[in-house]
């Protein structure tokens, strides 16, 4: 399983899939293929390993396959993993964590139901944080929003002129761009739009040209229009305007496009939306050792009256939840709670939505 989770983790971290690998052994434990997915519409963990083994003319019949994810039982953009399993004839599947995703789970079943010999809840634990996000969206049916600002230590975003240009040193900013490439969506509401004119795309680490990797998909959320000669509407990357400020209904419109992932850029009100709505995951704060003293501060109203209300976070584990990168330190948090109950999106007010500049995604 050990190198099961090792083949997953070449996988890639954003789109629509999980990263799953799959080991054939004979049942005296010799390896006979290995496989990982490469992303959605290519072949499954298991699909792979079973066609490394066909390739070299042998056939999987009475061996183990040792899986990071519950094998599948559908057909998707490919056949069934579970059946192709059967159909080979291995005698015994071991599985590290289950499939969140209802349209796919129950392999496991299927294949005890047909005499395989399964087991399930190896190195668990491992096989999950592979895929945490990825998971979490599933099982919710909306993406994982994780929200990134930038702020001086006295949590202010802009000057008292509206000047924001740039709070936090270049260090700071290409690891935002490290970010983004982290995620399948980059999300900003209209206001911030408008008075940032943001390019939203990957960039290389000087800040200049393209980063070279699959562009996350940009979406501004609010009623007004953008100007022809945005930024945004640069066709480096697809763009998508979700004409609402209900954080329910935007995430409901990226997770129709199977995002996963979605870093929310702000500005302060959409951020204060969607931490009011319960809806983000993570905090990733860049703080500048500066301070302004007036201003527009990071977050807006949270509708905390006393300090008992307070969005409690909790620090990341280990040493990435504080770093300092440049003159500047990022600090990572999970709220500690959920402060809202998540409802479905209100059907009667479907969210508009406009796709400009599409471009191919190479994803
Ligand atoms: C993968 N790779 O190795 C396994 C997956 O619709 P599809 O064909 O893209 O299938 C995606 C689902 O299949 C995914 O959500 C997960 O539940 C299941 N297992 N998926 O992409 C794999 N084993
Ligand atoms: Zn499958």
């Amino acid at each position: 399983m050990r190198r099961a989770l090792q083949l997953a983790a070449r996988g890639p971290a954003t789109g629509p899939n999980p990263r799953v690998g799959c080991v054939l052994l004979t049942p005296d434990g010799h390896v006979l293929a290995e496989g990982h997915h490469r992303g959605a519409g290519t072949a499954h963990a298991e699909a792979a390993a079973l066609a490394e083994l066909a390739a070299r003319g042998a056939g999987a019949a009475g061996c183990t396959a040792v899986v990071t994810l519950e094998p599948c039982t559908h057909t998707g953009r490919t056949g069934p993993c579970a059946q192709a399993l059967l159909a080979a004839g291995v005698a015994r599947v071991v599985i590290a964590d289950t499939d969140p995703n209802p349209t796919a789970a129950g392999g496991a079943d299927l294949l005890r139901r047909a005499g395989v010999d399964v087991e399930v809840g190896l190195l668990a634990e491992a096989a999950h944080a592979l895929n945490e996000r990825w998971a979490a969206a599933v099982a919710r049916g909306r993406p994982w929003v994780t929200w990134k600002f930038a702020a001086t230590l006295d949590g202010r975003s802009a000057a008292a002129d509206g000047t924001s240009r740039w709070i936090t040193s270049a260090p700071a900013r290409a690891d935002v761009h490290r970010l983004r490439a982290g995620h399948d969506a980059v999300l900003v509401g209209t206001g911030t739009a408008l008075a940032d004119d943001p390019a939203l795309t990957v960039r290389a680490a000087d800040g200049t040209g393209e980063g070279g990797g699959p562009q996350p998909l940009r979406v501004v959320a609010g009623l007004r229009e953008l100007p022809a000669g945005a930024r945004l509407r640069d066709g480096r990357a697809e763009l998508v305007h979700v004409r609402t400020r209900d954080p329910h209904a935007v995430l409901a419109v990226l997770a129709a496009r199977e995002v996963r992932t979605v870093l929310l850029e702000g500005g302060p009100a959409l951020a204060a939306a969607f931490a009011r709505a319960g809806l983000v995951d993570e905090v990733v704060a860049y703080l500048a050792p500066a301070l302004l003293g007036a201003g527009p501060a990071a977050v807006a109203d949270l509708g905390v009256g006393g300090i008992a209300d307070a969005l409690r976070l909790d620090l990341a584990p280990g040493p990435e939840a504080v770093v300092r990168v440049g003159e500047d330190v990022r600090v990572t948090a999970r709220p500690r709670a959920r402060r809202a109950v998540e409802r479905a999106p209100d059907p009667s007010h479907p969210p508009v939505v406009e796709e400009v500049a599409r471009v191919h995604r190479d994803r």
